[in-house]
């Protein structure tokens, strides 16, 4: 933003209720669980599963997911590394929002790069950022192409499709990582919520 614009603005993020307060009224620290991995490697599936347990254990969550929120906030938004890095950068800010606001973001994104990752750490702070890698590899997530898309990228019919025509570096410094091609999905669900228990006590 121009400094002259920036100059005009005045924030109040000292003038509302605090962060403590917050958590205190929800009884959890606000946290991000953000998972990252190819397509098809089961993030979403195992995020819906650790919303519906924190949910049924009385704790308030919210699911970022790529697909949805590129329906809506990142509608403008496609998968060259610009689109990509706004849309992480978006959702970084929006789940800052939301754990600061004492809830437990759960975030389904690909998140391909180390780059990004980064970016969403920096954005959302070192302290709530937790990385899990949902580790399946390529040929499992395109044997079961969930979606019909690894096929259509094969045949180029979708561009810069990540494991395809697009990059997928594996996080060198995941905070958990969960091997979603070996292990069943109740067996990763229950790594995934024990990881994130010891995190939202207050
Ligand atoms: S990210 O790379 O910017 O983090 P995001 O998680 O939002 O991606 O969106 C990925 C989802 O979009 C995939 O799960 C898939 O359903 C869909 N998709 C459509 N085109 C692509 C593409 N070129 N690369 C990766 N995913 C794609």
């Amino acid at each position: 933003m121009p400094q002259q614009e920036a100059s005009n603005l005045f924030p109040i993020f000292d003038k509302v209720v605090d962060r403590e307060n917050k958590e205190a009224l929800l009884k959890q620290r606000g946290t991000v669980i953000w998972m990252t991995g190819l397509s098809g490697s089961g993030k979403t599936t195992l995020a819906i599963g650790l919303e519906k347990y924190l949910h049924d254990n009385g704790h308030l969550a919210y699911l970022l997911d790529g697909d949805n929120l590129r329906t809506g906030i990142n509608s403008d938004l496609g998968f060259s590394e610009k689109d990509r890095k706004e849309n992480i950068r978006r959702v970084a800010e929006v789940s800052k929002l939301f754990a600061s606001s004492g809830i437990i973001t759960v975030n389904s994104f690909v998140s391909p790069t180390e780059e990004l990752r980064q970016l969403a750490k920096s954005i959302i702070g070192t302290a709530d950022f937790n990385l899990v890698y949902v580790n399946t590899p390529l040929e499992i997530c395109e044997k079961r192409d969930t979606k019909g898309l690894y096929v259509k990228a094969r045949k180029g019919e979708i561009k810069e499709f990540t494991g395809i025509s697009a990059p997928f570096e594996e996080p060198k410094q995941a905070d958990l990582v969960i091997d979603a091609g070996r292990d069943a999905y109740e067996e990763c669900l229950k790594q995934l919520i024990a990881f994130v228990l010891p995190k939202i006590k207050c």
